[in-house]
């Protein structure tokens, strides 16, 4: 597997590339224009500044996260054929860099959820927390909260002026069907398909995050049926996954080592997390340690072992640790994110170990 560590840019993240080369074999940054609106193009010229401050620092750039797709795609509008033409020319610009995997997900409205993204843990540490029960009719309110909580920092998917027009969004959205939803990301892949063939570069879709609908709107990849769905739906090598442990492991029904070796040679990027449910139905993001969570970190580390997995690797979210919850980007500090790379090379050496590897 190759470390990677996800790393937001100059002046938009407090860790810096000196800071991230200090955590042991981390040999990449995963990285995007974070300044971007989703359906523009990245120019040449963007992309060099990124890479002169990436590689100048010793890491590789081959892994985005992401090039995020523009509403009008999902919803399947006519437009939709302007912005697929401007993201192959992002993937056309990003290839002359090297880029070989970028991710993308196709959550209508909004990324990842969460109701507080600051919860107590018992060791005096906080994290990303779900409450179910919380996850109603209130999409406004819940969209507020998260803004005034992000430090002022931008999170992709979280755009303040796509944040700023939500019910027309939801009204946008109100006749894409689950079915609808489906066409319209096999309309965007088998248009892009010819262009990652060219390049080179591996789509890698993200799962969706808690795997099932919200707020009335359909959600897509939530477990092994529909990511075995996505796959036959466009069968090429380049339509791949990056497998969200954290993600699926929100649905307790889902055997994520199971769906590892099931579906191995179509993940092109891996993001590993551990989570712990509580029986209402609440989940908690808590440490890469497997005792700590319910996801199966150990069984997870042994599936991409068994599979000879090559491919790119990031610790996920983190828990804030030691303070860092008063300025970082929720569930992007730099202590647990690190410290987690440690468990997840300490299970893969010894792995590597038992296998008379090293
Ligand atoms: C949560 C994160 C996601 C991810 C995007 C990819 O698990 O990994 O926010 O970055 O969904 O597009
Ligand atoms: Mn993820």
């Amino acid at each position: 597997m190759q470390m990677t560590f996800r790393w937001y840019g100059d002046g938009n993240d407090d860790i810096t590339p000196e800071m991230i080369r200090q955590i042991p074999g981390v040999g990449g940054l995963v990285w995007a224009l974070h300044d971007k609106q989703p359906g523009e193009i990245w120019t040449v010229e963007e992309i060099e500044k990124v890479r002169a401050r990436i590689e100048g620092a010793g890491f590789h750039m081959d892994v985005v996260e992401s090039v995020n797709v523009h509403d009008d795609i999902k919803i399947g509008l006519p437009t939709r054929d302007q912005y697929i033409e401007n993201y192959k020319t992002t993937l056309k610009n990003l290839a002359k860099f090297g880029v070989k995997v970028v991710t993308y997900n196709f959550m209508p409205i909004f990324d990842w959820t969460r109701t507080d993204l600051f919860h107590p843990l018992e060791d005096g540490s906080n994290a990303l927390y779900y409450e179910k029960s919380k996850i109603q009719d209130d999409y406004k309110e819940m969209a507020e909260y998260i803004l005034k909580n992000l430090h002022g920092k931008t999170f992709p998917g979280w755009e303040p002026e796509r944040m700023a027009k939500l019910d027309e969004l939801f009204e946008a959205y109100r006749p894409v069907t689950k079915e609808k939803l489906w066409e319209n990301l096999q309309y965007f892949l088998e248009a892009i398909m010819p262009t990652c063939h060219e390049t080179g570069i591996k789509m890698a879709i993200h799962q969706d995050d808690p795997p099932w609908d919200i707020f009335g709107i359909p959600r897509l990849l939530c477990d092994k049926e529909s990511i075995g769905r996505f796959l036959h739906m466009v069968d090429d090598e380049y339509n791949c996954l990056c497998l969200c442990s954290g993600s699926l492991g929100a649905n307790m029904k889902n055997n994520v080592a199971d769906i590892i070796r099931t579906y191995c040679d179509r993940i092109a990027f891996a993001h590993i997390r551990n989570l712990r449910h509580y029986p209402n139905g609440d989940f908690s993001e808590v440490s890469h340690r497997d005792c700590d969570g319910d996801t199966g970190i150990l069984e997870i580390m042994r599936a991409y072992h068994d599979c000879g997995y090559t491919g790119y690797v990031r610790p996920d979210h983190g828990r804030h640790l030691w303070g860092e919850e008063g300025h970082c980007r929720p569930g992007y500090g730099l202590y647990d994110r690190a410290l987690g790379i440690m468990y997840l090379w300490g299970c893969w050496d010894m792995l590597e170990r038992l296998g008379g590897k090293i």
